[in-house]
């Protein structure tokens, strides 16, 4: 199968262990969050071997992040310490959106040198989001030599719009994810995300806009996805569950696809392991499902 290998930043991420709002709530969890890393550990947890490449800070939020990430069993050997950058921090307020404390952090610092130093060998897929080209001055630079070089090295990009509006607003970022877009050969983004960017309103008309991309998966939230591929469409319903706090949900899917591209399934099943993943992201507050955090929370004891 070979290897995935997602590139972009992750930050420290605290989030309230149950859906309460940041100001009120009782008990938080420190773990990773980036929107490629967590591709990359949904796809580790499917058994196929993942690699993260970024920079995080040589601080203690960098090596609790690293520490996070390996135990989800994604290979970090190509991640460099920066000692000169913080590890950027973001603050997960349940149903009330996310909070970045990530100006000027080590991930931001990316550029075309690192694209350069990675090693594509074995690299089935490379996995990169609209996150990227929306930090700092080099990381964009960074994302397009990264996807130059998988493409002229034959290696799919499977790449994620990820417009984030508290990074860009939509009027600048929606040229820059359509032409990184049209150059990948996997694509995931929202439906109601493509109509925010470029005024699609249905898959169909994200098609339209996009008909060069070989895999173009548009997600309807609760409602299911389409793969456009060689001239058909195939509709999966999503999975049901109570949402208990939505970010990351969009990750699982992507990761649980991949895995499934990974092992070679067909459309109906690489939409059916993206759903199934983000149903299991979409029953907690962290970015990834429970299972995948390598350190259960002890019951609370009294203090002797
Ligand atoms: O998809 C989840 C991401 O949004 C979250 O992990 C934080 O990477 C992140 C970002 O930049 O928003």
């Amino acid at each position: 199968s070979g290897i995935l290998l997602a590139a972009g930043e992750t930050m420290a991420m605290v989030a309230p262990l149950t859906a309460e709002a940041v100001p009120d709530a009782a008990a938080f969890r420190v773990d990773a969050g980036g929107a490629e890393s967590n591709v990359a550990g949904h796809v580790a947890a499917l058994g196929h071997p993942a690699r993260w490449v970024s920079r995080l800070g040589d601080d203690p939020l960098g090596h609790r992040v690293a520490a996070q990430l390996a135990a989800r069993g994604i290979d970090l050997s190509a991640v460099v310490f920066d000692p000169q950058h913080r590890t950027g921090l973001y603050v997960k307020n349940p149903g009330r959106g996310v909070h970045y404390y990530r100006d000027g952090s080590a991930a931001a610092h990316l550029d075309a040198a690192d694209a350069d130093a990675v090693d594509l060998d074995g690299v089935a897929i490379v996995h990169v989001s609209g996150i990227t080209a929306a930090l700092g001055d080099t990381a964009p630079a960074f994302l397009d030599r990264l996807v130059d070089r998988a493409r002229e090295a034959g290696i799919p990009v499977s790449f994620d719009v990820n417009h984030r509006a508290a990074l860009w607003p939509a009027e600048a970022a929606a040229p820059v994810l359509q032409g990184l877009a049209r150059r990948a050969d996997i694509v995931f983004v929202g439906r109601d995300e493509a109509e925010t960017l470029w005024g699609t309103a249905t898959a169909a008309d994200v098609r339209a806009l996009l008909p060069e991309v070989a895999e173009l998966v548009v997600k309807d939230g609760e409602i299911g996805a389409t793969v456009f591929e060689a001239g058909t469409e195939t509709f999966v319903a999503s999975v049901v569950v109570d949402v208990v706090e939505p970010v990351g949900a969009g990750d699982a899917f992507a990761g649980g696809y991949l895995a499934a591209r990974l092992s070679g399934a067909p459309a109906d099943a690489r939409l059916a392991a993206g759903h199934a993943r983000a149903a299991l992201t979409l029953q907690t507050t962290g970015d990834v499902p429970d299972a995948d955090i390598p350190h259960p929370l002890p019951e609370s004891e009294p203090l002797p």
